[in-house]
């Protein structure tokens, strides 16, 4: 085990990093000789990362070391599973990347390179994908011979929908990161090596919401999606009223009134 970042992360495997900076944490994917391929070691790590988030950090940007963001799954550790041992280690990566999802911080993806299999359920799970122009994403478990694991069929669908999955899947199609804005896997194209910077512009803004705010739009906005619409939208105006109810929201919105909080504009 790596040494501890600092103030109260918890420690890493030698194949993650993670440096807190203010009130956000920079978590990096540290195999580049392997182009990040996701080892059970790591995917605990990030598990053990996101399940103890010091109190303090309010947005997290995760990105990968070298020419990729990752290569997916390590190949060489699937060969000796056998079926049991293959259904536990997909319900481990379901956990860590769950607490990824549904953690205590939003979390800002930076890709670059290589974002595939494992590596594009890894970026499915974070809550907004900023995409280098050098980014491609692709789903090789159709011609390996294995179906993803990293809950890619729950989450890839909603993003990108059910038969453009099927395609990547059955076909190995690639698309680019400009592809991938239009299709919902790309939220934000920057320039190659300007990643990591937007990155942790959005997470600033993204810490500087309210706790609250932030945690509704994690955890209640996906789950509300699934309703039917009458639970829907009972569920949404019980938040709603929780929300505005918050005396930092009841500040905010008398900033904003007495002319003390930007306006909205378009920059
Ligand atoms: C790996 C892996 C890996 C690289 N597992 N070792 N993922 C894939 O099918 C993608 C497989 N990887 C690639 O297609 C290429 O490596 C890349 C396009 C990502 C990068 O190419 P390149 O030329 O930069 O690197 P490389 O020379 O192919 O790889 C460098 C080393 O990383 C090499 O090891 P070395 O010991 O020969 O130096 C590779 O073997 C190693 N490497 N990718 C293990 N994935 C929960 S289910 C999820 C299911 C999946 O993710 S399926 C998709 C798996």
């Amino acid at each position: 085990m790596a040494k501890k970042p600092n103030r109260s992360a918890p420690a890493l495997p030698a194949s993650l990093s993670a440096e807190l900076r203010g009130n956000i944490a920079i978590v990096t994917l540290k195999r580049p000789h392997k182009r990040n391929a996701l080892d059970d070691t790591t995917v605990l790590g990030l598990q053990s990362f996101f399940a103890a988030l010091p109190k303090d950090i309010k947005a997290v940007v995760l990105n990968g070391e070298g020419q990729h963001f990752s290569a997916g799954l390590d190949l060489t550790e699937l060969t000796e599973r056998n079926t049991a041992e293959g259904v536990e280690h997909s319900a481990s990566w379901h956990r860590a990347f769950q607490h990824i999802e549904f953690g205590k911080a939003p979390v800002v993806a930076v890709l670059h390179g290589a974002v595939v299999g494992g590596g594009l359920e890894l970026a499915a799970a974070a809550h907004v994908r900023v995409a280098e122009s050098s980014a491609y994403y692709a789903l090789p478990e159709g011609s390996r011979g294995i179906y993803v694991g990293g809950g890619g069929s729950v989450r890839l669908p909603r993003l990108i929908g059910v038969a453009r999955m099927m395609d990547m899947m059955l076909t190995g199609r690639t698309y680019s990161a400009e592809e991938g804005l239009a299709m919902g896997l790309t939220t934000y194209l920057v320039e190659a090596g300007k990643g990591l910077a937007k990155g942790v512009e959005l997470a600033q803004r993204i810490a500087g919401n309210t706790e609250l705010t932030n945690f509704a739009i994690m955890h209640a906005l996906p789950r509300i999606a699934e309703m039917a619409p009458g639970s829907g939208f009972a569920m949404e105006a019980l938040i709603a009223s929780i929300a505005q109810a918050d005396p930092e929201a009841k500040g905010r919105l008398k900033d904003f009134l007495e002319k003390r909080a930007p306006k909205v504009t378009r920059s």
